[in-house]
């Protein structure tokens, strides 16, 4: 059996949830915290992780490969080599070019801090590049890669309400309404595994919440 280690309120971590889910591979849940991780499975301490007979796994892009290799029923990349690469490259876009850009504006967006107004307009610039070349690759059509779900969607669905959102916080602006998004989420959000993954994702924040005010 696999164990899926972080806890819900993870972007990375409902991602490989999702992709589970949707694959219907079995597996545990167990609840780590940020600073309460085992060194052993996640040597820089991030989640999630997963535990698999023959031992831990890191990082989730590489745990959601293990797991379209280990367990191929209901496939979420597609068998030819091309469409596989061209799923890949959104995958990469979602993560790499959009989320950890937007990361940088997280602290006063969702974390009641402040970032300087030079990094405000650098992320903006930057932002607003990558996803006018993540447009002239997204297909939403009606999922992100084409016509099958894939491991795109299961990046997409995490990622892109926190790049909306977190735009729409620090310049008033959804730097992603040009794009057929919020269709899209609406129609993902219809599967039943994804309205899993958000009701956990609200019981988790809920707990995170109470976890710190009583510290
Ligand atoms: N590249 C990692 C990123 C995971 C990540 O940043 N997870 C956050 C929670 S959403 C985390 O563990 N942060 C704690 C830390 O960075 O120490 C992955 O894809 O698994």
């Amino acid at each position: 059996m696999l164990t899926l280690c972080g806890f819900a309120a993870s972007n990375y971590y409902n991602k490989v949830k999702f992709a589970l889910l949707e694959k219907g591979v079995p597996f545990e849940e167990e609840l780590a915290w940020v600073g309460k991780t085992d060194p052993a499975a996640s040597p820089i301490g991030k989640v999630p992780y997963i535990r698999t007979p023959q031992g831990p796994v890191c990082e989730s892009a590489v745990i959601m490969e293990y797991i379209e290799q280990q367990y191929p029923q209901n496939p979420l990349m597609p068998a030819d080599a091309f469409a596989a690469a061209k799923v890949r490259e959104l995958v990469t876009f979602l993560e790499l070019h959009l989320e950890l850009v937007a990361r940088n504006l997280y602290p006063e967006a969702f974390f009641g801090g402040k970032i300087s107004d030079s990094t405000k307009e650098k992320t903006g610039a930057q932002l607003e590049k990558n996803i006018a070349a993540f447009a002239g690759l997204a297909k939403f059509s009606p999922y992100v890669a084409g016509d099958t779900l894939t491991l795109a969607d299961c990046a997409a669905v995490v990622h892109l309400p926190l790049v909306s959102g977190a735009t729409k916080l620090i310049y008033g602006r959804d730097f992603l309404a040009d794009l057929p998004v919020r269709d899209y989420l609406k129609r993902m959000g219809e599967r039943a595994t994804l309205q899993q993954v958000n009701a956990d994702r609200k019981a988790n924040m809920e707990l995170m919440l109470s976890r710190m005010k009583a510290k």
